[in-house]
């Protein structure tokens, strides 16, 4: 699997074709009937960091709908027009998704390159993919969202704005560049074939975690993107994940066995952070990479604790684990960042909404003894009492048991260990053929 923790961030920044970092300005609507938030663009502003664009501005609006031809109002284009050539922007980023007419009328009134929100994330993708999965799967997802679109791509733009390689602009990369310059038949004969590829790789995944899922029990790490995840991964397994304060570091999957402090032992992984309204097209497309979270027993919500917006955060990743069919299962919530939490008082607010909630903190270490705990507890309310007489040949099987059950009684009879253990669900059905009876099934 590939790392790029050895690649120098710089070069995920993108310059505009004369060199220089490509600079934005940030566009954002606010509902006249809810309270302003303190920082409306933060979310969006991170996100064009992600992209590595230079925020020159910003600029909202209040407004409860849209207007259908600039999304704004036309004073608004007016004053956005003022501080594009005031502050030398070269692209102006929207915190909402617009129509193709509407990012047409824009760019033939500012004479700039002007993106959405689905459009700046599936770029973020674009430049944080390594793996050769997530690259296929991010190209599909801009495929879908661009095809619809490819009339509006650049008619507007000079050949300078369309420029290729490396001098290319936000919202104008990844895989698949080259499409959108084609027609609509060659682009949707490269989703067809993209498809099937993912669709294949999807049906191997599949395969390789249910495999995994047999042997053990399976814990997802899921949360919002930035929460803490792969730290949070890191320090429980040294699984030496990319860590970085930036927004979708993590695009592929990681698993790797935690140890608990019993001796008791799960597969975690860490995989893709989720975000408000992260477009379809991207859950649609990254099934494959998500198929440990969809196969988990438990799902290990982490939340920053620290953000202003933590419970928003939380609806934000219930929404999208419905849209993978995953809001049912098992999860517990983890309140990650309390050292950075102003007081004690801010954590025991989250406790009472939450008091289910573990609050951690993956870089200091604070709570990951009670984290272990909660979970020896959970794995311990699902283990099947069993009586067994394994004969002394299934030396494997022996280990095996020994590995992930409790031995409540051992004793040896005519080549045969007759054993009391205290076994995980996944085992029980290879434990089946040398039981006497399920003696307990809680
Ligand atoms: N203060 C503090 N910072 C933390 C903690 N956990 C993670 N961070 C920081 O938060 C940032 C994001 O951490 P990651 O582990 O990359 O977050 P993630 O959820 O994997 O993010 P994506 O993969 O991008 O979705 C990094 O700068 C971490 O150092 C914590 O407990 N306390
Ligand atoms: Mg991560």
């Amino acid at each position: 699997m590939a790392s790029f923790a050895e690649e120098d961030p710089d070069t995920l920044r993108r310059s505009h074709p004369t060199g220089t970092l490509e600079r934005a300005v940030l566009v954002g609507t606010i509902d006249p009937d809810r309270s302003e938030p303190e920082e409306p663009l933060s979310e969006l502003a991170g996100l064009a960091s992600s992209a590595g664009v230079d925020i020159a501005a910003s600029l909202t609006q209040k407004r409860d709908r849209p207007s259908p031809k600039y999304f704004i109002g036309t004073g608004k284009v007016t004053e956005l027009s003022r501080l594009i050539h005031d502050h030398g922007a070269d692209v102006v980023i929207f915190d909402n998704d617009l129509t193709p007419a509407q990012v047409r009328n824009l760019e033939r009134e500012l004479k700039r390159r002007v993106l959405d929100r689905t459009e700046l994330i599936l770029d973020i993708f674009a430049t944080h993919a390594r793996t050769q999965q997530a690259k296929l799967q991010v190209e599909l997802a801009q495929l879908e969202y661009a095809v619809p679109r490819l009339r509006s791509w650049g008619l507007h733009l000079t050949s300078e704005q369309q420029a290729g390689g490396t001098g290319m602009g936000v919202g104008m990369r990844g895989p698949g560049e080259k499409q959108l310059e084609e027609d609509k038949r060659h682009a949707r004969r490269r989703i067809l074939n993209l498809r099937r590829e993912i669709r294949e790789i999807e049906q191997h995944k599949r395969r390789e975690v249910s495999a995994r899922s047999a042997e053990n029990y399976c814990v997802s790490l899921v949360g919002y993107t930035n929460a803490g995840k792969s730290t949070l991964m890191n320090a429980l397994t040294r699984a030496g994940v990319l860590v970085e304060d930036r927004m979708f570091s993590t695009l592929d999957t990681r698993t790797r066995l935690w140890h608990l402090k019993n001796g008791g032992r799960v597969l975690l992984s860490d995989t893709v952070g989720f975000i408000r309204k992260l477009p379809h097209a991207l859950v649609a497309s990254f099934h494959a990479t998500l198929e440990e979270v969809a196969q988990a027993d438990l799902l290990l919500h982490v939340v920053d604790a620290s953000h202003p917006e933590a419970e928003q955060h939380m609806r934000a990743v219930q929404d999208v684990l419905a849209e993978l069919e995953c809001a049912d299962k098992p999860s517990l919530v983890v309140f990650n960042k309390i050292d950075k939490l102003r007081d004690a008082l801010e954590l025991s607010i989250l406790r009472n909404r939450h008091p289910q909630c573990v609050g951690i903190s993956a870089v200091t270490g604070a709570g990951l003894d009670e984290l272990d705990r909660r979970i020896t507890e959970v794995l311990a309310s699902r283990l099947v009492e069993m009586d067994l007489l394994v004969p002394v040949s299934e030396g494997k099987l022996l280990s095996e048991i020994l590995s992930h059950s409790v031995v409540l009684e051992q004793s040896f009879v005519d080549e045969h260990v007759r054993m009391r253990v205290r076994a995980p669900r996944f085992a029980v059905w290879k434990l089946e053929r040398f039981s006497n009876h399920l003696t307990t099934n809680k």
